[in-house]
């Protein structure tokens, strides 16, 4: 727990300055073994070079990590031919603290033609292979967006559109009971209600308003900043053949399924929709298990708050598809926002009887800012301006510490925010932390913003999140070159310019995980899992989920096995950036 409090994924722990971590929810299959002495690391050469695997866009920055051997000198060679087509000096050899790599950069940027190449050094082995083309990454956006309807809970996935992932439908959601944690006068225990909908968190099956929170926002961002690039998109969902961009047609199942999760007799609501404990491995129509709705929470509200005065922003433009949707998120919003502030500090406290995923979060002032900040856009309200905390700096966001989703929202509508709204502000918060993040990148031996301590649970979530700021920041200011270079380094190592050499998303790259934590995908009895899927990654701390792993080093201890729930599960609010930045790299730098 010592680093990335907000990342934390399939424990959904309480966050490090936050108190108690629950460590009672062991799930099937894992060991109670402790993780194997390992002898002490020592630096390494790695034996092959590193890229990102799905190759890049014509205008992005091209960065390989080759190992430090004797060569100075790297060449390039259309694929398959001999033919030089660029040559170009080697950086000097440097270690890479966070997976002891001695390697050296080779910068293939002046190569902008589309096309399929080989880069060979002289002392490495294999020649790593690479494209560039125009559409490099609109295949994984589409995918990692895809990857959310997979995961939707309420409902058959046909084989029109899910192929040979189709499923029955599971959770249906509709007979849902009042926990004794969220009881009052007028939803006494077991009271019954309806909350279908949304998206299955993670590998598991629960709902889980926290994290579906900064994810849903994440979405909406995206389309925000680039409208034209998701309303040309199919996603072969089911509403694909609607006049609304299938992004929206996504998030709006899980906007329908929080909007449930709202107590309409005093706008509090619930943290999550949720089964007792964890069920098995198996597809959702099995699990038959009793759900709950459990304990209204000041963070679960807010960030509800959040979202829905976000979202009735942009679906305001979609009244016809969606009557009258605009008015009520925006009503929601405004009554769980007068919820909060009667109940300022309502934390999350897991009941006794229930062991599921608690996102605890104790310092709620960021879910305040973000809240805030997004009712203020939408009504023009100088009251929520001028309540808003403005000495906050922007940080790299998590599902517990999200007021940077207030800066991002305050930067996107710059044009519209009223006079009270302080415009440089706004844009020096998310230019001082993009300097710092790409200062990192600059000096680092992998060219990647990443340092040791970046290494903790849902690394991969951190590294987009950080391309993601990284991006907003360029986009305030396009001359800035080194923010849309160090957000394609951090891409680039989620795809592959990494020291275990995976590309981190299912079913996209060289080498990328087959087993991962999650249960459709290993219930279904099809070896491939769904593709679009990111997992975690790899950090140092695994609670004995898996028994071994390969190395104690931050950068390399990731193992793709199903048991491995603190590197290989995936979550929705990790599929959110990576939807964010492969899109913006796509756009950007064309
Ligand atoms: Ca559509
Ligand atoms: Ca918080």
């Amino acid at each position: 727990m010592k680093s990335g409090p907000f990342n934390l994924n399939w424990l959904k722990l309480t966050s490090a300055n936050g108190g108690a971590v629950a460590l009672n929810n062991t799930p099937k299959g894992a060991e109670s073994s402790c993780i194997h002495p390992v002898e002490p690391p020592k630096v390494a050469v790695p034996d092959r070079i590193k890229l990102n695997q799905l190759g890049f866009t014509p205008n992005a920055e091209k960065l390989a990590v080759v190992p430090a051997v004797d060569a100075t000198r790297f060449t390039v060679v259309k694929a398959g031919t001999g033919e030089q087509v660029l040559s170009g000096d080697l950086s000097a050899g440097a270690i890479w603290e966070p997976a002891l790599e001695s390697v050296k950069l080779a910068d293939l940027s002046s190569l902008s033609s589309a096309g399929d190449y080989e880069l060979r050094v002289a002392g490495v082995a294999e020649a790593a292979k690479f494209s560039i083309a125009t559409n490099a990454y609109d295949a994984v956006n589409a995918a990692a967006l895809k990857a959310y309807y997979f995961n939707r809970a309420s409902t058959e996935l046909l084989e029109a559109n899910a192929g040979i992932y189709k499923r029955a439908a599971g959770h249906p959601d509709t007979h849902v009971l009042i926990h004794a944690s969220a009881a009052d006068a007028k939803r006494p225990e077991g009271t019954v209600v309806s909350a279908a909908k949304g998206w299955y968190d993670a590998g598991d099956y629960n709902k889980y308003i926290v994290n579906s929170g900064i994810t849903t926002y994440t979405l909406l961002a995206a389309f925000q900043r680039f409208p034209t690039f998701f309303t040309a998109q199919s996603l072969n969902i089911p509403e694909s053949a609607d006049a609304v961009p299938d992004i929206l047609n996504e998030v709006m199942w899980n906007l329908e399924w929080m909007l449930a999760m709202q107590d309409p007799n005093d706008g509090g609501v619930y943290h999550k929709l949720t089964s007792k404990g964890f069920n098995g491995f198996e597809m959702p129509e099995t699990d038959k298990s009793e759900r709950y709705l459990v304990q209204k929470t000041t963070a679960a509200t807010l960030d509800f708050a959040a979202v829905m005065a976000a979202a009735s922003r942009i679906y305001r433009n979609y009244e016809s598809q969606y009557p009258g949707k605009s008015a009520q998120m925006l009503a929601a919003a405004k009554s769980a926002w007068t919820w909060a502030n009667a109940n300022p500090a309502i934390y999350y406290s897991q009941p006794s009887d229930i062991q599921t995923g608690a996102y605890g979060d104790n310092n709620v002032s960021d879910e305040f800012f973000w809240a805030g900040s997004e009712l203020y856009i939408t009504t023009a309200d100088n009251n929520y301006y001028t309540g808003l905390n403005t000495t906050e700096n922007a940080d790299v966001p998590g599902w517990g510490g999200v007021k940077s989703l207030g800066w991002i929202s305050l930067a996107q509508n710059l044009n519209s925010l009223t006079s009270a709204a302080d415009e440089a502000l706004i844009k020096n918060r998310l230019d001082t932390l993009a300097t710092g993040i790409a200062s990192k990148k600059a000096t680092s031996p992998y060219g990647v913003s990443l340092e040791t301590g970046d290494f903790f649970w849902g690394s991969n979530s951190g590294a987009l999140n950080q391309a993601m700021m990284l991006l907003e920041a360029y986009q305030l200011d396009t001359s800035k070159i080194a923010y849309r270079n160090a957000a394609q380094a951090l891409f680039d190592y989620v795809l592959g310019r990494n020291a275990t050499d995976y590309s981190f998303v299912t079913g996209f790259g060289v080498k990328s995980p087959l087993n991962i934590h999650h249960r459709p995908s290993g219930g279904d009895g099809i070896a491939a899992p769904i593709p679009g899927f990111i997992v975690g990654g790899p950090h140092p701390d695994h609670y004995n989920d898996c028994g071994s792993y390969p190395s104690p080093l931050p950068a390399k201890s990731f193992v793709d096995e199903q048991c491995s729930y603190s590197t290989n599960e995936i979550a929705i609010n990790w599929n959110a950036p990576l939807v964010y930045v492969s899109a913006a790299l796509q756009v950007l730098a064309p």
